[in-house]
């Protein structure tokens, strides 16, 4: 199969590359992706000279380039995404530009070429807020609630309307928090850790008592990949990791882990609108795809950490670039946002 993945330059779409290469022998992939503060072409420094492998630099809001890569693919893995929720608020320009526009801009490429195969890769921020019980489903009703996630729900809209009005063959997935290897250091396990090995403090915001489902990305990329393979055209499926931790419960494992204490918690105030809770069934998945989040909790940690360990240049150069600029525009110094009043 030859498969375009947009967004491959970013954490998920660089895991996502080097599974189907290690797991599929007679796959070639070509990577669409604008390189934009969250991609890294030298994830694919490992790949030169490997004829199963092509990067492309583009937009996916350009309609001629992905008329072109897609008339060349028999399947599209759709990635990128604008995916920062604190950037989303300071800006939502960019997430329904890309999210939204982007998004339709595949899917009318895949219209006009009509067998190619069309995955779009999800969140379940769509779904808004649990309280303190409940899991959301592929049932669950639409509720997003940051400009992030109400972008994203616009993309599943819109690749649902392109299934049923144009028969545009697809499927999506709605996956909980990702951990893992090339996590770009603005989410919170990586920001925490890259912080950690500074010496710089860990800013948790609000009363930490937010809950997310981690799941390791490896387990997230397995998902995909049957999703594409074997999922039934027009249906979701949802994938998490039954691993639910509040950030405060996150932030002390990663403190012990790495040897820290307390002290090295900076309260600092809440993200505005900042969902509770979030977790996900994946039964479905688990049920058709023979799919399960195999990996620990503690295991997957500890692997993410060395792995930080093991690079520290590629993640200090991503640092020091458009993520340090961002920070310190936005809350003053050193990656650490603003302190509570
Ligand atoms: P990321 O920010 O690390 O990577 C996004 C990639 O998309 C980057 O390489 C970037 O250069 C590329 N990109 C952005 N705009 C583009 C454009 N206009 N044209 C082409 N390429 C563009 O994101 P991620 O964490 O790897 O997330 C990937 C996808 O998975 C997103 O769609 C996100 O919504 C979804 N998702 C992420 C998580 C998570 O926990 N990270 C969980 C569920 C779903
Ligand atoms: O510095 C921080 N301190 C902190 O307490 C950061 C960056 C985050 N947090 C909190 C906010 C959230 O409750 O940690 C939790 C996780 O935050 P993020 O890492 O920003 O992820 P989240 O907002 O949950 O969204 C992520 O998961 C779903 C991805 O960024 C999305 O792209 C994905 O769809």
């Amino acid at each position: 199969m030859r498969i375009l993945v947009t967004g491959g330059a970013g954490f998920i779409g660089t895991n996502y590359v080097y599974f189907v290469l290690a797991r599929h022998p007679n796959d070639d992939v070509t990577v669409l992706d604008a390189l934009t503060y969250a991609g890294n072409l030298e994830n694919f420094k490992q790949l030169e000279g490997n004829p199963r492998f092509r990067f492309v630099k583009g937009d996916v809001c350009d309609a001629a380039l992905a008329e072109g890569l897609v008339k060349q693919a028999d399947a599209v893995v759709h990635i990128a995404a604008e995916t920062h929720v604190d950037r989303s608020i300071q800006d939502a320009t960019a997430f329904v530009r890309t999210n939204v526009l982007g998004t339709q801009t595949l899917l009318d490429a895949c219209r006009r070429n009509g067998s190619v195969r069309f995955h779009h890769v999800s969140t379940d921020e769509v779904y808004g807020s649990l309280g303190s019980t409940g899991a959301f489903s592929e049932t669950s009703p639409y509720d997003p609630r940051s400009p992030y996630s109400a972008s994203k729900a616009g993309a599943d809209h819109l690749v649902r309307a392109a299934w049923h009005t144009h028969r545009v063959p697809a499927t999506i997935s709605n996956c909980s928090n990702n951990y893992g290897p090339y996590h770009f250091p603005e989410k919170i396990i990586p920001l925490f850790i890259t912080n950690l090995l500074e010496g710089k403090k860990i800013p948790l915001y609000g009363d930490g008592m937010n809950v997310r489902d981690w799941i390791y990305v490896e387990d997230h990329c397995a998902g995909i990949d049957l999703a594409l393979r074997h999922g039934r055209i027009g249906e979701t499926y949802c994938f998490g990791g039954r691993s639910e931790r509040s950030n405060a419960e996150l932030t002390r494992l990663i403190l012990f882990e790495m040897g820290f204490g307390s002290d090295m918690i900076e309260p600092v105030t809440d993200r505005p609108g900042h969902d509770r809770r979030y977790a996900i069934d994946p039964s479905k998945a688990e049920r058709e795809l023979g799919w399960s989040a195999a990996t620990p909790f503690l295991h997957g940690l500890r692997a993410t950490i060395q792995w930080f360990k093991a690079n520290p240049d590629w993640w200090k150069r991503v640092k020091s670039g458009a993520y340090r600029d961002y920070y310190e525009k936005q809350y003053g110094v050193r990656g650490v946002t603003r302190p509570v009043a």
